[in-house]
């Protein structure tokens, strides 16, 4: 009797693992009936074609390159509920919106279907926000390259237009930006440090801005691009280091419980060392680590790599210890330009 019982509460726990099992598979599948993946885009400044890796099983990597009209680009950005792909175009200077890309095959090429007005001189990095899409500009504003400034562009998809909203100039060199939440993060150019720029979308007239805060990062030489993911908690910079060495001068660093931390350093403080993890050296083949995107799940850090061998996408894991590691990814991209990991 007692063995009946157990057996019945065992096939019980069964059934109800199974109900909850499917229930969780059901929320994590929104239209469709097939399971998640992993996906990295990636953009470049060789060719302008944009490249994504489905990334899901690391030792079955599936890449599809998609044929652009640019011949340069930066930024990548995809939708994955509207099917839509989106780069900032360094030879058309303007946004470009692709629909109903996952329908193309490797080699295809796509046109424009959502286009923004041509209004940038140097766009690299593009966070969004909802509608709002902002692009930071790193060309010289006042005609002297030694004072340090730079433009976001604010755009609004409506329809099948970015429509621009205004344009803030700052009084940082820009490069890599993105959002978490209201606040817009930019790496500081030509330094080692972060701002943050609070309530950022708030501001909606033509206009100079300086940053809410600013904060040093110790043992990074340049800083180029970033990603906050807010479920972790978990900020990543890179470190370029010197542009001139574009082999193996560069890395990454991992900052863990980065609210905390970042709220602890005061404006224009350094948030120190001890506090970071530091991925660099030798093997990890790191020399101007442009962009980077992060993967709290798998703990993957995904970096887009201008420099060695003329440029990489690379993936790293165990990165938990930090130093001089591998990549477990490695994919020649000539003069990659930027990453954006979505799971759909
Ligand atoms: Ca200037
Ligand atoms: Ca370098
Ligand atoms: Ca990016």
């Amino acid at each position: 009797m007692k063995r009946l019982n157990l057996a019945k509460t065992l096939a019980l726990t069964l059934i109800f693992s199974i109900i909850f099992m499917s229930c969780e598979n059901d929320d994590n599948n929104t239209s469709n009936e097939t399971m998640t993946s992993t996906y990295l885009y990636t953009s470049n400044n060789a060719n302008g074609n944009i490249t994504y890796y489905n990334v899901g099983d690391m030792s079955n990597v599936m890449m599809t390159t998609l044929v652009t009209s640019s011949t340069a680009a930066d930024g990548v950005f995809y939708d994955a509920d509207d099917d839509m792909l989106v780069q900032a175009s360094r030879s058309n200077m303007m946004l470009e919106g692709f629909m109903d890309t996952s329908m193309s095959s490797t080699g295809a090429s796509i046109s424009i279907g959502i286009s923004g007005s041509s209004d940038m001189m140097s766009p690299r990095e593009l966070a969004v926000n909802g509608d709002y899409y902002v692009v930071a500009d790193n060309a010289d504003v006042d005609g002297d390259p030694d004072t340090p400034d730079g433009k976001l562009y604010v755009y609004m998809k409506d329809g099948n237009d970015f429509t621009l909203r205004n344009v803030i100039t700052t009084d940082i060199k820009l490069w890599g930006i993105t959002f978490d939440g209201e606040s817009l993060y930019a790496i500081v150019d030509t330094t080692n440090e972060l701002a943050v720029y609070s309530n950022f979308l708030a501001n909606t007239g033509d206009m100079m801005l300086s940053a809410t805060k600013t904060i040093a990062v110790e043992g990074i030489v340049r800083t180029h691009g970033l990603t906050y993911d807010a479920m972790s908690d978990t900020m990543v910079l890179t470190d370029i280091a010197a542009a001139a060495n574009g082999q193996d001068d560069g890395g990454f660093h991992i900052i863990t419980d980065f609210m905390s931390k970042f709220n602890n350093t005061a404006d224009g403080g350094t948030l120190a060392m001890s506090d970071q993890i530091r991925v660099a050296g030798s093997s990890t083949m790191l020399g101007n680590p442009v962009d980077v995107a992060f993967d709290s799940e798998t703990e993957t850090v995904y970096i887009a790599e201008a420099g060695n061998n003329g440029g990489r996408i690379l993936a790293f894991n165990n990165i938990g210890s930090g130093g001089n590691i591998a990549p477990v990814l490695n994919y020649d991209l000539a003069s990659a330009s930027s990453v954006y990991l979505v799971k759909y």
